[in-house]
């Protein structure tokens, strides 16, 4: 590009004594003062959602109805796929997609301050309503969103004081200020104008580098900077802050011993072959599986649990009433509807709670309530057949889980588990409410998406030793796993290598039909590539079926099936 292309129009203009042609605000100060203001507003809404209730934060409210409004195959993958990454995953896109709509509300806000502003209100509403639909909804949980979209409009109309209403600078203008005379010509204008002249990208006027730049642009970049930092630490600080003041409040939770208690082990639950998974999952092990963006935190004193709808007699329970119930632990073997034939998100602990089932009988659901509706405090509901509740099974409003109180991430401060039915339609997390309805009136988070509204879980075994694809020695070899026949009881496993005939398994000792079931088989392995499958028997006789399905819409069947090669 040459000396002369590089002077253009404008330069001409200014030596003809031309204005030069006025050049609009460079959008890129727009795009900062929406990112810097929407940032404010998170940092600010974290911070007072963290002084006042915790769900409540705009980023994870208005995040959970992005989540809620996701299409089923984009949420599908982000839960189960990465289930337990696809937080991140998903909290980065809601950040990207926030910081576009951000960065056109800055230019909108840089062009007429009033659009800016509409544009925050909408946000500022949509952040009221997310909060505000969470079934635990207090009157404090507007408060994070209306403090920050004031801080956020506060920040634009500031922002915007702090530059001219159009940044540059046309010579003439310039000149005008150098003198009340109002000479014009270019040669006056202060030394900083003469720099070195640049094209302008967008629209070919030159700019005259230092002058060419708003005057408050200093000013505004501390303050928009200074906002964005404010706002990195203000986020993860005002979560951090919370979320200590729950694991204190859990960490003070003395936990009732039972009633009923669990059954003591048999000494023979496991199978003895090294590689088989414990027969009790460790907390810190257990599968985890929620649409929550972040963990809800609450605390045990704001916890209500409200059972209403088609009931006799409503009732609203505390914590210290929860406690105070009679208490049942048992062992249940938790599952996941989007569970993998082989796959792993299966777990089984001992659980304490209070028994559902007692509860119903207490409000007296009406004839035709066939489905208790749970909900948790960020708006999740599952759908449990009432029946299922009320037919003796320990169905629990669990409080701990393997003598603790719940962790966080599994739903503290209380739960729902019920033998026998897939975790989304029965084991809602951070419960805070049970409506009795029926299935024709309402449709539960998933049922939406297309799994199904009754969902048993399925007959399922798993090989976990040895693993696939491992190289074994030829000679004795022990083949083992875990089987699981929700509430109706493992009676058998079988294994087969490659189409020979079903060979029993040993089984190990259960303490109840609702736990998972360990087994193993000795094998005499001969040189070769062989393929090793599992199938399991429950008490009523039923085989495990070797129809292959995928999780939707009731869960995955199929012969879970290993290769293995013996040298
Ligand atoms: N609040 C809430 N509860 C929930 C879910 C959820 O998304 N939100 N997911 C359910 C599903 S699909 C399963 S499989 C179990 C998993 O419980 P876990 O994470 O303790 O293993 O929780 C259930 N409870
Ligand atoms: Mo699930």
């Amino acid at each position: 590009m040459s000396a002369k292309q590089l002077s253009g129009a404008g330069a001409e203009a200014q030596e003809a004594g031309l204005p030069a042609p006025e050049r609009p605000l460079k959008q890129w100060y727009g795009e900062l003062a929406g990112v810097a203001a929407t940032a404010l507003a998170l940092g600010v809404g974290e911070l007072v959602a963290a002084a006042t209730g915790g769900p409540s934060a705009p980023l994870v409210a208005v995040g959970g109805v992005a989540v809620d409004a996701a299409p089923t195959p984009v949420k599908e993958f982000a839960v189960t796929v990465f289930y337990t990454y696809d937080k991140l995953a998903l909290q980065a896109g809601i950040v990207l997609v926030l910081a576009v709509f951000a960065a056109i509300i800055g230019v909108m806000a840089m062009r007429r301050l009033g659009y800016g502003l509409a544009g925050v209100a909408v946000f500022g509403t949509i952040g009221v309503l997310a909060s505000a639909t969470r079934s635990s909804a207090t009157w404090a949980y507007p408060l994070p969103s209306v403090a920050g979209a004031l801080a956020a409009a506060g920040l634009l109309a500031l922002l915007r004081r702090t530059l001219p209403r159009r940044a540059v600078v046309s010579a003439r203008d310039l000149s005008d200020e150098t003198g009340p005379d109002g000479g014009g010509a270019a040669q006056e204008v202060p030394a900083p104008v003469q720099g070195v002249r640049l094209p302008s990208s967008d629209t070919g006027v030159p700019v005259v580098d230092g002058v060419g730049q708003p005057p408050g642009r200093r000013r505004f970049l501390v303050l928009a900077y200074g906002a964005i930092g404010a706002a990195a630490v203000a986020v993860p600080g005002g979560r951090r802050l919370w979320a200590q003041r729950v694991a204190a409040a859990r960490a003070a939770v003395v936990l009732p011993s039972p009633s009923s208690p669990a059954p003591l082990l048999p000494a023979k639950v496991s199978a003895g072959v090294p590689g088989v998974t414990k027969f009790v999952t460790a907390n810190a092990d257990f599968y985890r599986i929620d649409t929550a963006l972040t963990v809800p935190q609450m605390e045990p004193k704001d916890w209500r649990l409200r059972i209403h709808g088609r009931v006799k007699r409503p009732l609203t329970l505390t914590y210290e009433q929860l406690l105070a119930r009679p208490m049942v632990e048992r062992y249940i073997t938790l599952s996941c509807v989007s569970n993998e034939v082989g796959g792993e998100l299966v777990g089984n602990a001992r659980w304490l709670g209070v028994s559902i089932k007692d509860l119903l009988d207490e409000v007296e659901p009406d004839d035709g309530a066939d489905q208790v509706v749970s909900r948790s405090v960020d708006g999740y509901t599952a759908g449990t057949p009432t029946a299922a509740l009320r037919d003796g099974r320990d169905a629990l409003l669990a409080v701990g889980m393997n003598g603790e109180p719940l962790p966080v991430e599994h739903g503290f401060p209380v739960r729902m588990v019920v033998p026998g039915l897939y975790g989304y339609v029965s084991a809602t997390k951070w419960l805070t409410e049970l409506e009795l309805s029926s299935f024709s009136d309402f449709s539960a988070y998933w049922v939406r998406r297309d799994y199904a509204a009754l969902a048993p879980v399925k007959t399922q075994s798993r090989i976990d030793t040895p693993t696939a694809g491992k190289r074994l020695e030829r000679g004795p070899a022990m083949v083992a796993g875990v089987a699981w026949a929700q509430h109706h009881g493992v009676s058998a496993v079988e294994v087969r290598v490659d189409d020979g005939p079903w060979q029993q398994a040993m089984l190990a000792a259960v303490p109840s039909v609702d736990t998972w079931r360990q087994w193993s088989w000795p094998w005499q392995a001969t040189p070769g590539k062989h393929r090793l499958q599992v199938r399991a028997i429950d008490h009523t006789g039923q085989v495990q079926t070797g129809q292959a399905h995928k999780p939707l819409p009731d869960g995955a069947t199929g012969w879970h099936t290993i290769k293995v090669t013996v040298t």
